[in-house]
């Protein structure tokens, strides 16, 4: 792969908007993917492998749990460093961001807002550290988009739930140390059960044959009369409210994450257009070639725009469930069509290792996916602003 000369494009001056807390965890983020992230990434991609010699550095950058705060290990910082780091790191990968998402909003988020003392001191120190890593299953193999109609469910057997389901295409699945699980119990009501590794009758194989996020591990959770101790119930909320509401945040932090990606892709197709010479000239000085930049640069931007005035609100905690559903779908769509249109800025090379936007690219077609579809992100906008949710 190429040296990673990136550039970070701030065309609006958006730095001038940030803290200098902002801009030392960000730029120490920055330097941490060139230096860690951006050598080894394609390889590893390419092996469908998540290096798990980086679990460390995302731990000292911050990435797990920067929001939480530092009397359970977290890093104490807003969410618009928390929303900046996501942005470094899926500069890099997404499947590197998507590692440090479920560890933050998925598994240490629900811990620390409806877990008991006791649950977040056992958990949350080492889930910051690394030391334990986390999964969040909620999606089934025959309920994706309609998680409330799970079947995955537990019984209360005394001194212990008897838990059996089944969850698919769960990131961190394969090497994860505990799993944040959402079933019903016997009155069809949704809670979170914290189910650990080597409880019997509980395993996660891996799901091969990805052609997207290949550097993520993905996996299954399967639980056959798993025997879960009452102590591991998340007592603080149940209903389907309660996993939606780590959705907001972790889908929070993709509209910042999706920028990175955009970001690397535009930066990419233009110092490629610069240097590369056809008919006795630079194909930037083309102008189909500069429209394709400039569009991206205007869209980067706006979504460079919307992600921090949506930070602002999470900081005030006014941002609402529907206005994290349009950064994330815009921002993650801006991001694919640039990945596309910088891919054709390449050309040929466009389609290789050489470069990360084919990698991006693919990457990005599961981001539009998970944590919400880019149509349901649409209804849930429609259903604000219409009061009439078209769902079911
Ligand atoms: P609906 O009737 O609308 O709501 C049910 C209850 O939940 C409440 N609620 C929320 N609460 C907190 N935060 C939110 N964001 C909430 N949204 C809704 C709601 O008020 C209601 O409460 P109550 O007390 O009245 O019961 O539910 P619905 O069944 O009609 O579904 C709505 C819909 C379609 C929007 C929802 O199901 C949805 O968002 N579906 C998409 C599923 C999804 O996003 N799955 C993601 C799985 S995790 C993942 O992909 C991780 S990838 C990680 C990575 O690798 O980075
Ligand atoms: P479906 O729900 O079957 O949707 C199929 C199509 O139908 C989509 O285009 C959808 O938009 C459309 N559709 C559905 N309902 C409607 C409707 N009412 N109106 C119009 N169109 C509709 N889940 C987890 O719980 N934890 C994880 O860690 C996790 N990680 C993931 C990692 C990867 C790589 C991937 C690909 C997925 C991951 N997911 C995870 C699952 C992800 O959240 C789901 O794939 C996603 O919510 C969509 O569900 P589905 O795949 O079952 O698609």
């Amino acid at each position: 792969m190429k040296p990673d000369l990136f550039e970070a494009p701030d065309y609006f001056n958006i730095d001038d908007l940030l803290s200098e807390e902002h801009k030392l965890v960000r730029d120490a983020a920055r330097s941490w993917v060139k230096r860690e992230i951006s050598p080894i990434i394609e390889e590893y991609a390419q092996k469908a492998e998540f290096p798990k010699q980086i679990i460390n550095g995302l731990a000292e950058i911050g990435a797990f749990g920067p929001y939480i705060p530092e009397e359970y290990g977290g890093a104490g910082l807003d969410q618009i460093s928390y929303g900046l780091i996501m942005q470094e790191i899926e500069r890099g990968d997404s499947g590197v961001r998507s590692t440090a998402s479920v560890q933050s909003s998925l598994v240490m988020y629900p811990i620390w807002k409806y877990g008991s003392e006791e649950q977040r001191q056992k958990y949350l120190p080492k889930l910051a550290t690394g030391e334990f890593m986390g999964c969040f299953g909620l999606t089934e193999p025959d309920h994706g988009s309609n998680p409330g109609g799970m079947i995955t469910n537990f019984k209360d057997k005394g001194d212990h739930y008897l838990l059996n389901g089944a969850k698919m295409w769960i990131s961190n699945a394969p090497f994860a140390d505990i799993a944040i699980v959402w079933a019903k119990n016997e009155e069809g009501r949704i809670h979170g059960l914290i189910v650990e590794r080597g409880m019997e009758g509980f395993s996660t194989p891996e799901t091969h044959n990805k052609w997207s996020l290949r550097a993520s591990s993905t996996g299954e959770l399967i639980f056959d009369n798993v025997q879960v101790p009452k102590t591991n119930l998340l007592p603080g909320k149940s209903g389907l409210g309660a996993p939606l509401g780590c959705l907001d945040s972790a889908r929070y932090g993709i509209a910042w994450g999706a920028i990175g990606a955009a970001m690397d892709c535009y930066d990419t197709a233009l110092r490629y257009a610069k240097e590369r010479i056809q008919f006795d000239k630079p194909i930037a000085a083309t102008q189909l070639q500069q429209k394709k930049l400039a569009e991206m640069l205007t869209e980067i931007t706006k979504a460079q725009l919307m992600a921090l005035r949506l930070g602002q609100l999470k900081n005030e905690n006014k941002a609402t469930t529907a206005q994290i559903s349009m950064a994330k779908r815009n921002n993650v769509d801006m991001a694919l069509k640039i990945a596309r249109e910088a891919r054709q800025v390449l050309g040929g090379m466009g389609i290789t290792g050489e470069y990360s936007i084919m990698r991006h690219m693919m990457n990005l077609e599961s981001v539009i996916t998970y944590e919400g579809t880019h149509d349901i992100h649409l209804l849930i906008t429609g259903a604000d602003i219409t009061g009439m949710p078209a769902f079911k």
